[in-house]
């Protein structure tokens, strides 16, 4: 499995002279968006808002932090963590198991009949295809 956490800034490229600002002095990664800074506009983004995301992508919490970082975030960034560790691996309707069920629903995305969900890229490549299917039916075969 990636990483549990990704953190990553976003600003506006006008001022990326002051990027050493952004990242205060670390080598965090940085995404400069350009103008008419369309990133900023869709997230309706200020100046040092924190946004934090679940690992299907949902907002799950923003704050402005110019006033220090809220101590709630860390709760939710343990409890976000939780989410992740209980996971089934494979499990892709979340029933708790993995088996021909999570296989079919796969498929299925496979042939676009239902939409693709990011639980379904179960090698973590990106994509939703065969690879996947065959991840899964080594997994529920314990080939994995
Ligand atoms: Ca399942
Ligand atoms: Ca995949």
């Amino acid at each position: 499995m990636g990483e549990k956490i990704k953190l990553f800034g976003v600003g506006k490229d006008t001022h990326i002279g002051s990027i050493n600002n952004w990242i205060n002095q670390n080598n965090g990664m940085v995404n400069a968006d350009v103008s008419p800074f369309l990133t900023w506009s869709d997230w309706s983004a200020s100046q040092r808002v924190l946004f934090v995301l679940d690992k299907d992508g949902l907002l799950r919490y923003q704050q402005n932090i110019s006033g220090g970082i809220n101590d709630s975030v860390y709760n939710l960034i343990e409890e976000l963590m939780d989410e992740i560790e209980n996971t089934v691996f494979g499990d892709i309707n979340q029933d708790g198991v993995v088996n021909i069920v999570d296989i079919v629903q796969t498929v299925n995305m496979v042939l676009g009949t239902i939409p693709t969900d990011s639980l379904a890229d179960v090698n973590n490549d990106g994509l939703v295809n065969i690879v996947d299917i065959v991840s899964l039916v080594n997994i529920i075969l314990g080939n994995n």
